[in-house]
């Protein structure tokens, strides 16, 4: 019996360890072993010729250790590097047999197990979780029928139309090759240097300088499969279809500062709080969404639905909410199995198929081909966190890391030494059955005429943001192209930005200090692509017929809950237990996160006496990492917490970033010493939430039920309108 070494109390879970796949390894109440299953009876001193003598080679335990350690890393990502993935389940509301033969959108009452992982895309395995980027949203559903996987974005269309220029876009935004920097950034010049070459990246330009580039959480992200895709079903008929997912919590994101200085206080800030919100229990949920158009109606909009530079926009082609998502188990092992997943646009089962988006075909090669060498070898599908739940029958054989033992002779088909086995299946058997489109064509290098619309839905975009938004969208163009150093970069993307809106181009040309040029010289030239036609970059005056679209815009999103909103309390010793209690529970019954911050760790004393547990001190808390803040009464702690700057500061910032704020009448003094001291509200009963988003009452009962709406409101952007900065 191997010695029963762990201690009581150790937060390991067998049971729920036990209950994971048979490639789950753990090593409670076990020897340890060589990779072979040897027995290791000393792991800590190597074998040498006296204690004082030369390592021997004969060493095979050292040898296997360092030898695996020094092949421990994998080549990361080109793209998509640094992710955080959970496992869930599926499951469909009603059948979609009408449009799909697929099974695990026909029955609702069977879970799909599922596992998706989200990330940025430009930096690397370590950077910044909350750099200004697309996040990546990819889903593997383990379906009875074999794997689909439905590899999308946060952003609902692609800088590019043709998957050819994939590797100019990335070499572009990546670090500059000279010196590598900037980590994680589009603010540099070769990015803005190809943008301004490619007005077709307009419209994902407005999405990508939007607030929806920098989320509050992966959990507050809406996720598109972008690309037209085709359900079919079981008469063969195709429909087009868009993919969506729609967060139950509502999309939100954080202020662009913010997301600066997150990135200095927790790097790691989403994957954390994806990490922490379903060790809490409390699961992600998205509803699943499809825009369906009938195959009849390709041609009937205003722009082609092969281009995946465009939406349809919801106004047009309502979304079907039709199933859901919820994420409720961390990895065990987030090399295992977030870092080895390998999704693959490629991965579809029957019912589930393609357009001839081309930026979608492209990705139909790419996928395998980036698996093969990051994860060395062809075997890839037999990791764990990559196998069918169906059972895998076929004829390949051999190659790196093979796992499956194949019996028999025959690796061949056909065959009648293997009985002719496996079988291929028909298409009513579930065998998978390409859509037959039908295709008459000549073989060209150029793009559809339908396609050179860059500017219409980019408007759109514009037009469909609130006030605060659009001046989020200025202040982040004026950012980017302020790092960029080459004026004639900026000058270009101005007058690509005028072709999109006038005003907006002015705006960001005022911070820039330089005007809107009318003409840009050499702006058609060799460096566009051959297949560029010189009207594209003509301004489009034709206006789309929809001027605006309600569900474009993050003003209008779920408003109605704090369900896993972290709330900050700010007390020191002498506080008043009563008011910090009451809010306390009344923010916890809500759902939400209350974490006490004080000067230092370890208890503080109530003015009453009683303990309280301090969760961090303000060396280790920052406002940033939490949604709204609350200042509890208690002479002695106002006192403390009025002189103590990191508290003043804490409050400055959370104005700042547009947060809800409250305070017992009696800290008003805590709050008198911020800058915003002149805005504070009087304690008038029921209307003391202004509209800043800032709560002062005396009565407890009253401040929790304003101060819970005011942090279900997310943010109060009003307030950046003076453009006051704190100290
Ligand atoms: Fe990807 N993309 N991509 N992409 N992509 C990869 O595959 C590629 C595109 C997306 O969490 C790579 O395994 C090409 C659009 C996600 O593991 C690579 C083109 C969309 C992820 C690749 C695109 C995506 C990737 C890198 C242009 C949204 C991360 C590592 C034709 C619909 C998946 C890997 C994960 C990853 C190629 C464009 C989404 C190199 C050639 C559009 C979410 O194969």
């Amino acid at each position: 019996m191997p010695p029963k070494k762990t201690k009581k109390g150790s937060s390991l879970n067998t049971e729920k360890i036990q209950s994971l796949s048979p490639h789950t390894e753990q090593s409670l109440n076990e020897f340890m072993t060589t990779n072979h299953g040897v027995r290791i009876n000393d792991d800590q001193n190597s074998l040498k010729a006296g204690t004082r003598g030369g390592t021997l080679l004969e060493d095979f335990i050292l040898r296997e250790k360092i030898t695996h350690f020094d092949h421990e890393r994998i080549p990361e990502r080109i793209v998509h590097a640094r992710g955080s993935a959970a496992h869930g389940v599926f499951k469909v509301y009603e059948s979609m047999e009408k449009y799909t033969k697929a099974k695990f959108l026909q029955d609702p009452t069977k879970e799909t197990p599922v596992f998706v992982r989200f990330s940025t895309v430009a930096g690397s395995r370590g950077s910044t979780d909350l750099a200004r980027d697309v996040r990546g949203f990819a889903v593997k559903f383990y379906t009875e029928e074999g794997n689909f996987d439905l590899v999308g974005n946060n952003i609902p269309v692609f800088f590019i139309q043709d998957a050819i220029k994939f590797p100019d876009l990335v070499h572009a935004v990546k670090p500059e090759p000279d010196n590598e920097i900037p980590q994680a950034a589009s603010a540099h010049d070769t990015f803005w240097d190809f943008i301004s070459l490619m007005p077709e990246s307009m419209h994902m330009i407005m999405w990508v300088m939007s607030d929806r580039a920098i989320p509050r959480s992966y959990r507050m992200m809406e996720g598109f499969g972008v690309h037209t895709f085709r359900f079919v079903n079981d008469k063969n008929q195709a429909h087009f279809v868009k993919f969506h997912w729609k967060p139950l919590l509502g999309v939100h994101s954080v202020a662009w500062d913010e997301a600066q200085n997150i990135s200095g206080k927790d790097p790691d800030f989403h994957r954390r709080d994806l990490w922490e919100a379903i060790e809490n229990g409390d699961f992600p949920e998205w509803e699943f969404g499809v825009q369906i158009v009938p195959e009849k109606d390709e041609h009937k909009f205003e722009f082609d639905l092969l281009d995946p530079t465009k939406i349809i926009p919801e106004e047009i082609v309502p979304v079907q909410r039709i199933g859901r998502l919820t994420l409720n188990r961390n990895p065990d092992n987030f090399f295992a199995e977030t870092e080895q997943v390998a999704f693959h646009v490629g991965h579809v089962v029957s019912g589930i198929d393609f357009t001839n988006d081309p930026l979608l075909q492209g990705r139909l090669f790419s996928y395998t081909d980036t698996q093969l060498i990051r994860l060395g070898g062809p075997n890839f599908h037999e990791i764990p966190i990559n196998r069918p739940i169906s059972p895998v029958h076929n004829n390949q054989r051999d190659g790196h890391m093979r796992q499956t033992i194949n019996k028999g002779k025959s690796s061949y088909n056909p065959n009648t030494l293997g009985g002719g086995c496996p079988f291929q299946a028909k298409a009513m058997e579930g065998g998978f059955a390409s859509f037959t489109e039908r295709i008459d064509a000549k073989k060209i290098r150029e793009r559809s005429p339908s396609f050179l619309d860059h500017f219409s839905q980019a408007r759109l975009f514009y037009n469909s943001q609130s006030e605060p938004e659009k001046n989020h969208l200025v202040d982040a163009l004026r950012f980017e192209l302020g790092k960029v150093e080459t004026v004639s970069i900026r000058e270009r993307m101005l007058f690509l930005l005028s072709n999109v809106d006038n005003g907006l181009a002015s705006e960001v040309a005022r911070g820039l200090g330089i005007s809107v040029p009318k003409k840009v010289d050499g702006f058609v030239n060799q460096s566009i692509p051959a297949d560029a036609n010189p009207k594209a970059y003509q301004p489009i005056k034709k206006e789309g017929t929809l001027h605006k679209s309600a569900a474009l815009s993050m003003a209008n999103t779920i408003k109605d809950t704090i369900r896993t909103r972290k709330i900050a309390i700010l007390a020191a010793d002498g506080v008043n237990l009563d008011s910090l209690k009451k809010v306390q529970a009344a923010l916890k019954s809500e759902g939400a996160i209350t974490e006490v911050i004080a000067p230092h760790l370890g208890v503080i004393e109530s003015e009453s006496g009683e303990e309280v547990p301090v969760k961090r001190s303000f060396l280790t808390a920052a406002s940033v990492l939490y949604d709204a803040v609350y200042v509890p009464g208690g002479t002695n702690s106002v006192a403390s917490l009025k002189a103590e700057a990191n508290a003043i500061h804490f409050l400055n910032e959370a104005f700042k970033h547009c947060k809800a704020i409250a305070a017992d009448e009696s800290a008003r003094e805590v709050l008198d010493a911020t800058y915003f001291a002149s805005k504070l509200p009087e304690d008038d009963g029921d209307d003391a939430v202004l509209s800043e988003g800032v709560v002062i009452n005396s009565n407890v009962k009253k401040l929790c039920s304003q101060f819970v709406k005011a942090i279900a409101t997310h943010r109060f952007w009003e307030r950046e309108k003076p453009r006051q900065v704190p100290a």
